[in-house]
Protein backbone atom coordinates (compact mmCIF):
# COMPACT_ATOMS: atom_id res chain seq x y z
CA UNK A 1 0.00 0.00 0.00
CA UNK A 2 1.36 3.50 -0.53
CA UNK A 3 1.12 5.91 1.87
CA UNK A 4 0.78 9.55 0.84
CA UNK A 5 -1.15 12.45 2.94
CA UNK A 6 -2.74 15.07 0.87
CA UNK A 7 -0.47 16.34 -1.58
CA UNK A 8 2.05 16.32 -2.57
CA UNK A 9 14.21 15.01 -9.38
CA UNK A 10 19.52 14.09 -9.11
CA UNK A 11 21.69 14.92 -11.81
CA UNK A 12 22.19 16.68 -15.79
CA UNK A 13 25.69 17.37 -16.25
CA UNK A 14 27.48 14.69 -13.75
CA UNK A 15 25.90 11.07 -14.98
CA UNK A 16 26.71 12.38 -18.67
CA UNK A 17 30.52 13.25 -17.52
CA UNK A 18 30.19 10.29 -15.75
CA UNK A 19 28.40 8.08 -18.61
CA UNK A 20 30.92 10.03 -21.16
CA UNK A 21 33.84 9.29 -19.14
CA UNK A 22 32.98 5.67 -18.93
CA UNK A 23 32.88 5.48 -22.31
CA UNK A 24 36.09 6.88 -23.07
CA UNK A 25 37.39 4.69 -20.31
CA UNK A 26 36.01 1.74 -21.79
CA UNK A 27 37.35 2.24 -25.59
CA UNK A 28 40.66 3.08 -24.22
CA UNK A 29 41.09 -0.17 -22.41
CA UNK A 30 39.94 -2.07 -25.17
CA UNK A 31 42.15 -0.16 -27.95
CA UNK A 32 45.21 -0.85 -25.34
CA UNK A 33 44.35 -4.02 -23.81
CA UNK A 34 47.03 -3.25 -20.73
CA UNK A 35 44.81 -3.18 -17.90
CA UNK A 36 42.58 -6.02 -16.83
CA UNK A 37 40.20 -4.15 -14.50
CA UNK A 38 40.28 -5.88 -10.83
CA UNK A 39 36.91 -7.19 -9.47
CA UNK A 40 34.65 -4.47 -8.02
CA UNK A 41 35.54 -3.86 -4.70
CA UNK A 42 32.01 -3.10 -2.55
CA UNK A 43 31.44 0.60 -2.21
CA UNK A 44 31.34 1.50 0.79
CA UNK A 45 28.24 4.60 0.42
CA UNK A 46 25.17 4.47 -1.57
CA UNK A 47 26.38 7.28 -3.99
CA UNK A 48 29.25 5.74 -4.66
CA UNK A 49 27.65 2.24 -4.76
CA UNK A 50 24.66 3.61 -7.30
CA UNK A 51 27.80 5.16 -9.54
CA UNK A 52 28.87 1.60 -10.20
CA UNK A 53 26.16 1.26 -12.64
CA UNK A 54 26.33 4.98 -13.48
CA UNK A 55 23.19 6.15 -11.18
CA UNK A 56 22.77 9.04 -8.70
CA UNK A 57 21.40 8.10 -5.21
CA UNK A 58 20.39 11.61 -3.25
CA UNK A 59 18.75 12.98 -0.68
CA UNK A 60 16.20 16.07 0.05
CA UNK A 61 17.49 18.58 2.30
CA UNK A 62 16.99 22.07 2.86
CA UNK A 63 20.02 24.48 2.88
CA UNK A 64 19.24 25.96 6.60
CA UNK A 65 20.32 21.77 7.15
CA UNK A 66 23.89 22.44 6.23
CA UNK A 67 24.84 24.38 9.69
CA UNK A 68 23.48 20.95 11.50
CA UNK A 69 27.41 19.00 11.04
CA UNK A 70 25.86 15.61 11.85
CA UNK A 71 22.89 16.08 9.14
CA UNK A 72 25.76 17.52 6.51
CA UNK A 73 28.74 15.03 7.29
CA UNK A 74 26.14 12.19 6.34
CA UNK A 75 24.49 14.34 3.66
CA UNK A 76 28.47 14.77 1.96
CA UNK A 77 29.74 11.48 2.35
CA UNK A 78 26.77 9.51 1.69
CA UNK A 79 25.10 11.36 -1.67
CA UNK A 80 25.44 12.64 -5.10
CA UNK A 81 22.61 14.04 -5.60
CA UNK A 82 20.42 16.71 -3.95
CA UNK A 83 16.79 18.42 -4.23
CA UNK A 84 15.40 20.80 -2.16
CA UNK A 85 12.49 19.62 0.26
CA UNK A 86 10.96 23.23 -0.05
CA UNK A 87 13.22 25.66 -0.95
CA UNK A 88 12.53 25.62 -4.88
CA UNK A 89 8.60 25.53 -4.79
CA UNK A 90 6.21 28.66 -6.19
CA UNK A 91 5.65 29.79 -2.66
CA UNK A 92 9.67 30.19 -2.00
CA UNK A 93 10.64 31.76 -5.13
CA UNK A 94 8.35 33.95 -6.01
CA UNK A 95 6.68 35.33 -2.97
CA UNK A 96 5.45 38.39 -4.37
CA UNK A 97 4.25 37.81 -7.99
CA UNK A 98 7.32 38.98 -10.10
CA UNK A 99 9.57 39.44 -7.11
CA UNK A 100 11.56 36.36 -6.75
CA UNK A 101 13.73 35.04 -4.05
CA UNK A 102 16.50 32.23 -5.04
CA UNK A 103 18.27 32.43 -2.02
CA UNK A 104 17.91 28.89 -0.58
CA UNK A 105 17.92 27.57 -4.01
CA UNK A 106 21.31 28.94 -4.39
CA UNK A 107 23.00 27.77 -1.57
CA UNK A 108 22.02 24.53 -2.12
CA UNK A 109 23.30 24.32 -6.00
CA UNK A 110 26.53 25.66 -4.14
CA UNK A 111 26.33 23.13 -2.03
CA UNK A 112 26.10 20.90 -4.79
CA UNK A 113 28.71 21.99 -6.98
CA UNK A 114 30.91 22.82 -3.89
CA UNK A 115 30.65 18.53 -3.43
CA UNK A 116 30.30 17.00 -6.64
CA UNK A 117 26.74 16.49 -6.41
CA UNK A 118 24.32 17.34 -9.21
CA UNK A 119 20.62 18.71 -8.24
CA UNK A 120 17.05 17.86 -9.14
CA UNK A 121 14.95 20.54 -9.33
CA UNK A 122 11.73 20.65 -7.61
CA UNK A 123 8.97 21.56 -8.56
CA UNK A 124 8.07 24.45 -11.20
CA UNK A 125 4.46 23.79 -10.61
CA UNK A 126 1.74 22.42 -8.62
CA UNK A 127 -1.45 22.88 -7.14
CA UNK A 128 -0.11 22.68 -3.43
CA UNK A 129 2.74 25.34 -1.80
CA UNK A 130 1.76 27.91 -4.62
CA UNK A 131 1.98 31.76 -3.08
CA UNK A 132 -1.12 33.56 -2.02
CA UNK A 133 -1.45 35.64 -4.84
CA UNK A 134 -1.13 32.88 -7.39
CA UNK A 135 -4.10 30.99 -5.33
CA UNK A 136 -6.18 33.85 -5.80
CA UNK A 137 -5.79 33.93 -9.76
CA UNK A 138 -7.51 32.00 -12.63
CA UNK A 139 -8.10 31.64 -16.34
CA UNK A 140 -5.37 33.68 -18.03
CA UNK A 141 -3.77 35.73 -15.24
CA UNK A 142 -3.02 32.39 -13.69
CA UNK A 143 -1.73 30.63 -17.28
CA UNK A 144 0.55 33.59 -17.67
CA UNK A 145 1.75 33.47 -13.95
CA UNK A 146 2.83 30.06 -14.53
CA UNK A 147 4.52 30.25 -17.99
CA UNK A 148 6.52 33.40 -16.22
CA UNK A 149 7.07 31.89 -13.25
CA UNK A 150 8.85 28.55 -14.90
CA UNK A 151 10.47 30.49 -17.20
CA UNK A 152 12.11 32.89 -14.35
CA UNK A 153 13.01 29.97 -12.24
CA UNK A 154 13.94 27.46 -14.92
CA UNK A 155 15.83 30.15 -16.90
CA UNK A 156 17.54 31.76 -13.17
CA UNK A 157 18.95 28.08 -12.42
CA UNK A 158 19.33 26.99 -16.53
CA UNK A 159 22.61 24.44 -16.88
CA UNK A 160 22.82 23.27 -13.08
CA UNK A 161 19.43 21.43 -12.53
CA UNK A 162 20.05 17.49 -13.89
CA UNK A 163 16.32 16.81 -13.76
CA UNK A 164 13.11 19.37 -13.08
CA UNK A 165 9.78 18.33 -11.69
CA UNK A 166 7.66 20.58 -14.09
CA UNK A 167 4.59 19.00 -12.91
CA UNK A 168 4.08 17.76 -9.62
CA UNK A 169 1.25 15.83 -8.47
CA UNK A 170 -1.78 16.69 -11.27
CA UNK A 171 -3.54 13.64 -11.15
CA UNK A 172 -5.99 12.43 -9.06
CA UNK A 173 -6.38 9.78 -6.15
CA UNK A 174 -8.80 7.20 -6.58
CA UNK A 175 -10.08 4.84 -9.42
CA UNK A 176 -11.08 7.38 -12.38
CA UNK A 177 -7.34 7.65 -13.36
CA UNK A 178 -8.25 11.28 -14.60
CA UNK A 179 -6.58 14.90 -13.47
CA UNK A 180 -6.85 16.44 -10.21
CA UNK A 181 -8.83 19.65 -9.89
CA UNK A 182 -7.01 22.49 -8.96
CA UNK A 183 -6.81 26.46 -10.01
CA UNK A 184 -4.44 25.28 -12.62
CA UNK A 185 -6.13 22.26 -14.22
CA UNK A 186 -9.20 25.16 -14.66
CA UNK A 187 -7.16 27.06 -16.51
CA UNK A 188 -7.29 24.40 -19.55
CA UNK A 189 -6.75 20.92 -19.84
CA UNK A 190 -3.15 22.01 -22.17
CA UNK A 191 -1.58 23.43 -18.58
CA UNK A 192 1.04 20.34 -18.50
CA UNK A 193 2.00 20.35 -21.98
CA UNK A 194 2.28 24.27 -22.35
CA UNK A 195 4.61 24.10 -18.47
CA UNK A 196 6.95 21.40 -20.17
CA UNK A 197 7.51 23.38 -23.51
CA UNK A 198 7.84 26.27 -21.50
CA UNK A 199 10.61 24.71 -19.46
CA UNK A 200 12.30 23.30 -22.52
CA UNK A 201 12.96 26.65 -22.97
CA UNK A 202 13.71 28.24 -20.06
CA UNK A 203 16.58 25.56 -19.66
CA UNK A 204 16.90 22.74 -22.67
CA UNK A 205 19.68 20.73 -20.78
CA UNK A 206 17.95 19.80 -18.37
CA UNK A 207 15.77 16.76 -18.06
CA UNK A 208 11.88 17.06 -17.88
CA UNK A 209 9.80 15.33 -15.49
CA UNK A 210 6.57 14.73 -14.19
CA UNK A 211 6.35 13.44 -10.53
CA UNK A 212 3.78 11.99 -8.42
CA UNK A 213 2.99 9.66 -5.79
CA UNK A 214 0.37 6.83 -4.90
CA UNK A 215 1.97 5.50 -8.53
CA UNK A 216 3.72 2.89 -7.25
CA UNK A 217 2.34 -0.22 -9.27
CA UNK A 218 -0.01 -0.44 -12.05
CA UNK A 219 -3.39 1.06 -10.94
CA UNK A 220 -5.24 3.80 -12.36
CA UNK A 221 -3.73 7.19 -11.36
CA UNK A 222 -0.44 5.51 -13.10
CA UNK A 223 -2.55 4.21 -16.05
CA UNK A 224 -3.75 7.64 -16.07
CA UNK A 225 -0.34 9.14 -16.12
CA UNK A 226 1.04 6.27 -18.73
CA UNK A 227 -1.98 7.72 -21.26
CA UNK A 228 -0.80 11.33 -20.67
CA UNK A 229 3.01 10.39 -21.42
CA UNK A 230 2.69 8.22 -23.95
CA UNK A 231 -0.02 11.02 -25.78
CA UNK A 232 2.82 13.56 -25.32
CA UNK A 233 5.74 10.96 -26.55
CA UNK A 234 3.13 11.08 -29.67
CA UNK A 235 3.45 14.09 -30.23
CA UNK A 236 6.42 15.90 -29.61
CA UNK A 237 5.57 17.17 -26.15
CA UNK A 238 8.92 17.90 -24.25
CA UNK A 239 8.77 15.11 -21.46
CA UNK A 240 12.41 13.28 -20.58
CA UNK A 241 11.28 11.16 -17.74
CA UNK A 242 8.88 10.07 -14.83
CA UNK A 243 9.45 10.43 -11.10
CA UNK A 244 7.68 8.00 -8.73
CA UNK A 245 7.56 9.45 -5.31
CA UNK A 246 7.38 6.06 -3.68
CA UNK A 247 6.19 7.40 -0.33
CA UNK A 248 5.84 4.11 0.82
CA UNK A 249 4.00 1.97 3.83
CA UNK A 250 4.63 -1.64 5.07
CA UNK A 251 3.71 -3.39 2.16
CA UNK A 252 4.88 -2.60 -1.77
CA UNK A 253 2.72 -3.41 -4.70
CA UNK A 254 4.09 -6.33 -6.25
CA UNK A 255 4.00 -4.67 -9.88
CA UNK A 256 6.61 -2.19 -8.51
CA UNK A 257 9.08 -3.22 -11.25
CA UNK A 258 6.64 -3.89 -14.02
CA UNK A 259 4.98 -0.49 -13.62
CA UNK A 260 8.60 1.83 -13.82
CA UNK A 261 9.57 -0.54 -17.15
CA UNK A 262 6.44 0.11 -18.45
CA UNK A 263 7.23 4.12 -18.45
CA UNK A 264 10.37 3.13 -19.52
CA UNK A 265 9.46 1.64 -22.52
CA UNK A 266 7.70 4.54 -23.19
CA UNK A 267 11.00 5.90 -24.38
CA UNK A 268 11.14 7.90 -21.11
CA UNK A 269 13.64 7.70 -18.05
CA UNK A 270 12.45 7.13 -14.64
CA UNK A 271 13.33 8.04 -10.96
CA UNK A 272 12.06 7.18 -7.73
CA UNK A 273 12.17 10.66 -6.33
CA UNK A 274 10.59 10.90 -2.63
CA UNK A 275 11.32 7.50 -1.49
CA UNK A 276 10.47 7.01 2.53
CA UNK A 277 9.64 3.87 4.09
CA UNK A 278 7.56 3.20 7.38
CA UNK A 279 9.38 1.75 10.14
CA UNK A 280 8.23 -1.88 10.61
CA UNK A 281 9.40 -5.26 10.16
CA UNK A 282 9.86 -4.75 6.48
CA UNK A 283 11.04 -1.33 5.96
CA UNK A 284 14.55 -2.68 5.47
CA UNK A 285 12.86 -5.65 2.73
CA UNK A 286 11.03 -2.92 1.03
CA UNK A 287 13.97 -0.56 0.73
CA UNK A 288 15.78 -3.15 -0.92
CA UNK A 289 13.15 -4.52 -3.22
CA UNK A 290 12.48 -0.81 -4.25
CA UNK A 291 16.58 -0.23 -5.05
CA UNK A 292 16.52 -3.40 -6.97
CA UNK A 293 13.70 -2.73 -9.28
CA UNK A 294 15.57 0.22 -10.17
CA UNK A 295 18.32 -1.83 -10.85
CA UNK A 296 16.76 -4.07 -12.99
CA UNK A 297 15.25 -0.90 -15.41
CA UNK A 298 17.99 -0.08 -17.65
CA UNK A 299 16.34 3.18 -17.78
CA UNK A 300 15.31 3.88 -14.07
CA UNK A 301 18.24 6.43 -13.39
CA UNK A 302 18.63 7.64 -9.92
CA UNK A 303 16.96 7.14 -6.57
CA UNK A 304 16.34 10.00 -4.38
CA UNK A 305 15.35 9.73 -0.17
CA UNK A 306 12.96 12.10 1.33
CA UNK A 307 15.37 13.25 3.71
CA UNK A 308 18.69 12.00 5.68
CA UNK A 309 17.44 11.21 9.31
CA UNK A 310 14.23 10.14 10.71
CA UNK A 311 14.39 13.43 12.62
CA UNK A 312 14.70 15.48 9.38
CA UNK A 313 11.41 13.72 7.94
CA UNK A 314 8.28 14.77 7.25
CA UNK A 315 7.23 11.68 8.48
CA UNK A 316 9.35 11.59 11.50
CA UNK A 317 6.87 9.61 13.82
CA UNK A 318 7.42 6.65 11.04
CA UNK A 319 10.99 6.52 10.88
CA UNK A 320 11.07 6.11 7.28
CA UNK A 321 14.85 6.91 6.40
CA UNK A 322 18.32 5.16 6.03
CA UNK A 323 19.86 6.89 9.37
CA UNK A 324 18.17 7.36 12.96
CA UNK A 325 18.14 10.40 14.97
CA UNK A 326 21.91 10.08 16.34
CA UNK A 327 23.15 9.65 12.40
CA UNK A 328 23.35 5.94 12.92
CA UNK A 329 23.23 3.46 9.66
CA UNK A 330 20.00 1.40 9.84
CA UNK A 331 19.01 -2.06 8.47
CA UNK A 332 17.79 -0.56 5.72
CA UNK A 333 20.66 1.25 4.56
CA UNK A 334 22.30 -1.97 4.64
CA UNK A 335 20.12 -3.50 2.62
CA UNK A 336 20.02 -0.19 0.26
CA UNK A 337 24.09 -0.71 -0.15
CA UNK A 338 24.36 -4.68 -0.58
CA UNK A 339 21.57 -4.10 -3.53
CA UNK A 340 23.46 -1.09 -4.99
CA UNK A 341 26.63 -2.72 -4.59
CA UNK A 342 24.94 -6.18 -6.02
CA UNK A 343 25.33 -4.27 -9.75
CA UNK A 344 28.83 -3.59 -10.85
CA UNK A 345 29.99 -1.44 -13.91
CA UNK A 346 27.63 0.25 -16.14
CA UNK A 347 24.54 -0.53 -16.15
CA UNK A 348 24.16 -4.02 -18.09
CA UNK A 349 20.68 -4.04 -19.45
CA UNK A 350 21.44 0.09 -21.15
CA UNK A 351 20.10 -0.03 -24.60
CA UNK A 352 22.28 0.24 -27.40
CA UNK A 353 23.07 3.59 -28.46
CA UNK A 354 20.89 4.69 -31.41
CA UNK A 355 23.62 5.49 -33.66
CA UNK A 356 24.07 2.49 -35.75
CA UNK A 357 27.16 4.02 -37.61
CA UNK A 358 30.40 2.44 -36.11
CA UNK A 359 32.53 4.97 -34.73
CA UNK A 360 34.71 6.15 -37.81
CA UNK A 361 38.48 4.93 -38.22
CA UNK A 362 41.23 8.07 -38.15
CA UNK A 363 39.21 10.36 -35.77
CA UNK A 364 36.53 12.33 -36.93
CA UNK A 365 33.00 11.91 -35.55
CA UNK A 366 29.69 10.79 -36.67
CA UNK A 367 26.25 12.12 -35.81
CA UNK A 368 22.47 10.88 -35.48
CA UNK A 369 19.58 12.67 -35.54
CA UNK A 370 16.10 11.31 -33.32
CA UNK A 371 12.65 13.36 -34.29
CA UNK A 372 9.93 14.15 -32.46
CA UNK A 373 7.32 15.99 -35.04
CA UNK A 374 3.87 16.81 -34.96
CA UNK A 375 1.97 18.59 -37.63
CA UNK A 376 3.49 21.56 -38.32
CA UNK A 377 6.64 21.16 -35.91
CA UNK A 378 9.23 19.36 -34.88
CA UNK A 379 12.36 18.85 -32.18
CA UNK A 380 15.18 16.90 -33.27
CA UNK A 381 18.08 15.69 -30.80
CA UNK A 382 21.26 14.74 -31.91
CA UNK A 383 23.75 12.96 -30.84
CA UNK A 384 27.40 13.57 -31.78
CA UNK A 385 30.32 10.55 -31.53
CA UNK A 386 33.84 11.11 -31.59
CA UNK A 387 35.95 8.52 -33.67
CA UNK A 388 38.81 6.43 -32.37
CA UNK A 389 40.84 9.51 -31.08
CA UNK A 390 39.33 12.40 -29.11
CA UNK A 391 38.47 15.58 -30.59
CA UNK A 392 38.55 19.41 -29.63
CA UNK A 393 35.84 20.63 -31.74
CA UNK A 394 32.78 19.98 -33.97
CA UNK A 395 30.24 20.84 -36.84
CA UNK A 396 27.01 18.99 -37.73
CA UNK A 397 25.73 19.93 -41.12
CA UNK A 398 21.79 19.28 -41.34
CA UNK A 399 20.00 19.53 -44.33
CA UNK A 400 16.60 21.17 -44.31
CA UNK A 401 13.55 20.48 -46.81
CA UNK A 402 11.62 23.56 -48.12
CA UNK A 403 9.32 25.00 -45.63
CA UNK A 404 11.01 23.92 -42.67
CA UNK A 405 13.19 26.37 -40.41
CA UNK A 406 14.91 26.22 -37.27
CA UNK A 407 13.29 28.48 -34.28
CA UNK A 408 15.58 27.35 -31.01
CA UNK A 409 19.10 25.48 -30.73
CA UNK A 410 20.30 24.34 -27.40
CA UNK A 411 23.89 22.96 -26.20
CA UNK A 412 25.39 24.12 -29.98
CA UNK A 413 25.27 27.05 -31.98
CA UNK A 414 23.43 27.53 -35.22
CA UNK A 415 24.37 28.94 -38.60
CA UNK A 416 23.37 29.33 -41.96
CA UNK A 417 19.97 29.35 -43.09
CA UNK A 418 17.47 27.92 -46.20
CA UNK A 419 18.18 24.43 -47.13
CA UNK A 420 21.37 23.71 -44.81
CA UNK A 421 22.61 24.72 -41.20
CA UNK A 422 25.30 24.11 -39.60
CA UNK A 423 25.60 23.11 -35.48
CA UNK A 424 28.91 23.90 -34.13
CA UNK A 425 30.14 22.92 -30.63
CA UNK A 426 29.85 25.61 -27.79
CA UNK A 427 32.20 25.74 -25.39
CA UNK A 428 31.65 23.03 -22.77
CA UNK A 429 30.91 20.19 -24.84
CA UNK A 430 33.53 20.53 -28.26
CA UNK A 431 36.11 18.13 -26.18
CA UNK A 432 35.47 14.31 -26.57
CA UNK A 433 37.46 11.65 -25.73
CA UNK A 434 37.63 8.74 -28.25
CA UNK A 435 34.08 7.02 -28.83
CA UNK A 436 32.80 9.64 -26.48
CA UNK A 437 29.55 11.21 -27.09
CA UNK A 438 27.42 14.39 -26.89
CA UNK A 439 23.75 15.26 -27.77
CA UNK A 440 22.56 18.91 -28.97
CA UNK A 441 18.94 19.94 -30.05
CA UNK A 442 16.92 22.14 -31.98
CA UNK A 443 13.34 22.84 -32.77
CA UNK A 444 11.35 24.61 -35.78
CA UNK A 445 8.75 24.65 -37.65
CA UNK A 446 8.11 22.35 -41.08
CA UNK A 447 8.66 18.86 -41.08
CA UNK A 448 12.22 18.60 -39.91
CA UNK A 449 15.71 17.83 -41.24
CA UNK A 450 15.88 14.86 -43.45
CA UNK A 451 18.42 12.61 -44.28
CA UNK A 452 21.87 11.37 -42.23
CA UNK A 453 23.96 14.38 -40.55
CA UNK A 454 27.35 14.80 -41.48
CA UNK A 455 30.05 15.75 -38.89
CA UNK A 456 33.36 17.04 -39.24
CA UNK A 457 35.67 16.91 -36.40
CA UNK A 458 38.61 19.46 -35.47
O1 LIG B 1 4.23 15.87 1.38
C1 LIG B 1 5.40 15.17 1.19
C2 LIG B 1 5.98 15.44 -0.18
C3 LIG B 1 5.03 14.93 -1.24
N1 LIG B 1 5.53 15.20 -2.59
C4 LIG B 1 5.89 16.57 -2.87
C5 LIG B 1 6.85 17.12 -1.81
O2 LIG B 1 7.11 18.50 -2.06
C6 LIG B 1 6.25 16.95 -0.42
O3 LIG B 1 7.22 17.47 0.50
C7 LIG B 1 6.69 18.08 1.65
C8 LIG B 1 7.85 18.52 2.51
O4 LIG B 1 8.55 17.36 2.95
C9 LIG B 1 7.30 19.25 3.73
O5 LIG B 1 8.39 19.84 4.46
O6 LIG B 1 5.89 19.17 1.27
C10 LIG B 1 5.26 19.76 2.39
C11 LIG B 1 4.31 20.83 1.93
O7 LIG B 1 3.25 20.27 1.26
C12 LIG B 1 6.33 20.34 3.32
O8 LIG B 1 5.73 20.83 4.48
C13 LIG B 1 5.74 22.21 4.62
C14 LIG B 1 4.87 22.57 5.79
O9 LIG B 1 3.57 22.05 5.54
C15 LIG B 1 4.79 24.02 5.89
O10 LIG B 1 4.03 24.36 7.00
C16 LIG B 1 6.16 24.65 5.98
O11 LIG B 1 6.08 26.04 5.93
O12 LIG B 1 7.05 22.74 4.83
C17 LIG B 1 7.01 24.16 4.80
C18 LIG B 1 8.45 24.70 4.83
O13 LIG B 1 9.10 24.19 5.95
Amino acid sequence: MNRRSTDGRGPAIRPRVLLLSLAAGTALLASTMLVVPAANAAASTLGAAAAQSGRYFGAATSSFMFSNSQHTTILNREFNSIVAENEMKWDATEPQQNGFNFTGGDRLVAHARANGMSVRGHALVWHAQQPGWAQNLSGTALRNAMTNHITRVAGHFRGQIHSWDVVNEAFADGGGGGRRDSNLQRTGNDWIEVAFRTARAADPGAKLCYNDYNTDGINAKSTGIYNMVRDFKARGVPIDCVGFQSHLGTTLAGDYQANLQRFADLGVDVQITELDVAQGSNQASIYERVTRACLAVARCTGITVWGVRDSDSWRRNENPLLFDANGNKKAAYQSVLNALNSVSGPNPTTPPPTTTAPPPTGGGCTASVSLNSWNGGFVATVKVTAGNSAIRGWTVRVALPGGTAVTGTWNAQASGSGGTVNFANVSYNGQLGAGGNTEFGFQGTGTGPSGTPTCTAS
